[in-house]
């Protein structure tokens, strides 16, 4: 038989290429170092921005390769601001954008959410008027990622003048454009968020993203942000599972190692058990990605499920730690726990909504 290594239970590792296992060495490595705005140049790098697109100064590496530590900075920027600017932007819009956003030179946030409209952004207010040489943008945008520090904001809006729901590049500065911070939340501390309000903002014609045809633009942004969050979920479960065996091999009770306990055990394999299934399918899904055989609801089953599974099993091994809160593994699983909560909200909440439809055909969350 072979060695058993509870770090990597199924082998995920002799799935990977050579090229995958070393951006994952770097990935990791440089994930352990704190938050701070500075970083986001040096993500770029190191190559992590926008690393599945091909050409503009990004690494053009395969889906699978994509670590998701610092996940929502490097989410936003890569799947909801590099991916639309990539797939539905005109070629002056590409050279503009993508090679300093890749260099994390200028951030970029994704304003699809609205104060009214979350779950169905097909509800939303916000309009574009065409209007001599360009256009008005109306409304406002709630929950943005990266809003207040964002250089570009890619906005969707409604078209009055087809009711269609298109893409829209705003920069800071444009006159009746503001996107104020959002404070105290109470998880994912690190990552700046706001809202984005919109009064009589007037664009240019070539700020339109051109390729951009109804509401299911925005939504195959949301596979390549979901496919990420399912890998980042299990990477904090994975830190978690470290943390708190640490904890329970030095912990004593009753003159005995906590970690030698039935129960401890218990809840250490099951979350780590999530991990190696977890992976292995984002792993999967990640490689028909690269082969074009991805449908979206396989992307919803592996939000769903690690989301879920994360979330569940980060709060179950907190228990490990007991009242033992002022030691640093409890504070960074208990960190974990509060920011993975988000994780099941943001990028929908809606996906055994999706699935549900996709078993039954029949649809439960409209009309
Ligand atoms: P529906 O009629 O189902 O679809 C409208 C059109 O879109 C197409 N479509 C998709 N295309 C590509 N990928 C997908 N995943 C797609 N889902 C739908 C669909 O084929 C259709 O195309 P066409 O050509 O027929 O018009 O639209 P609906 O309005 O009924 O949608 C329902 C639902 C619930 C699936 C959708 O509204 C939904 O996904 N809601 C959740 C909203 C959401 O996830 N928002 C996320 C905001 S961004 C965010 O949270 C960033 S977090 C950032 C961070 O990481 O920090
Ligand atoms: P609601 O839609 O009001 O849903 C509330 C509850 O009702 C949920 O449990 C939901 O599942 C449930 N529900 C809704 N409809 C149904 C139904 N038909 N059947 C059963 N249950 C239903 N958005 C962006 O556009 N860009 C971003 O960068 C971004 N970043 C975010 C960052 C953070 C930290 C957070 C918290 C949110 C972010 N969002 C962003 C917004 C996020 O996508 C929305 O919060 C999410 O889509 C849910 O919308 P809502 O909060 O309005 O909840």
């Amino acid at each position: 038989f072979a060695k058993f290594n509870w770090e990597d239970p199924l082998n995920m590792e002799s799935l990977l290429t050579d090229e995958e296992k070393a951006i994952k060495e770097t990935a990791n490595a440089y994930c352990q170092v704190q938050f701070d705005p500075a970083v986001i140049p040096e993500m770029g790098a190191v190559g992590l921005l926008g690393p599945s697109i091909q050409g503009y100064g990004c690494a053009g590496v395969s889906n699978v390769a994509v670590d998701s530590g610092y996940r929502s900075t490097a989410s936003v920027q890569s799947s909801l601001v590099m991916h639309p600017i990539y797939e539905f932007g005109s070629e002056a819009q590409k050279e503009k954008y993508l090679p300093r956003l890749a260099r994390g030179e200028i951030i970029g946030a994704f304003g699809l959410t609205e104060p009214n409209h979350g779950s169905d952004p097909a509800g939303m207010e916000t309009t574009a008027e065409e209007v001599d040489g360009g256009f008005i943008i109306n409304g406002s945008k709630t929950w943005i990622s990266n809003a207040p520090v964002a250089d570009v904001h890619v906005i969707w809006a409604r078209c009055k003048w087809d009711n269609k729901v298109r893409g829209f590049l705003l920069e800071k500065g444009m006159k009746g454009l503001s996107a104020p911070p959002i404070k105290n939340k109470i998880s994912l501390r690190v990552s700046l968020t706001g809202s984005v309000y919109m009064d009589n903002v007037r664009v240019p014609q070539d700020s339109l993203l051109p390729g951009t045809k109804g509401l299911g633009s925005a939504f195959s942004c949301l596979n390549s942000a979901r496919f990420g969050i399912s890998w980042g979920v299990m990477g904090a479960l994975e830190d978690c599972v470290a943390r708190a065996r640490s904890y329970a091999l030095e912990r004593h009770q009753f003159k005995r190692p906590i970690a030698s306990f039935q129960l401890i055990q218990k809840k250490l394999a099951e979350a780590q058990s999530e991990v190696a299934i977890g992976l292995l399918a984002s792993l999967q899904v990640g490689r028909l990605k690269d082969q074009g055989l991805l449908a979206p609801e396989m992307v919803s089953l592996i939000k769903k499920n690690n989301c879920g599974k994360a979330l569940q099993h980060a709060r179950s091994v907190l228990d490990i730690l007991g009242g033992m809160l002022r030691v640093m593994s409890a504070y960074h699983i208990a960190r974990h726990a509060s920011n993975l909560q988000i994780t099941n909200t943001y990028e929908g909440d809606v996906h055994a909504l999706i699935l549900g439809k996709a078993i039954t055909g029949i649809q439960a969350f409209a009309n």
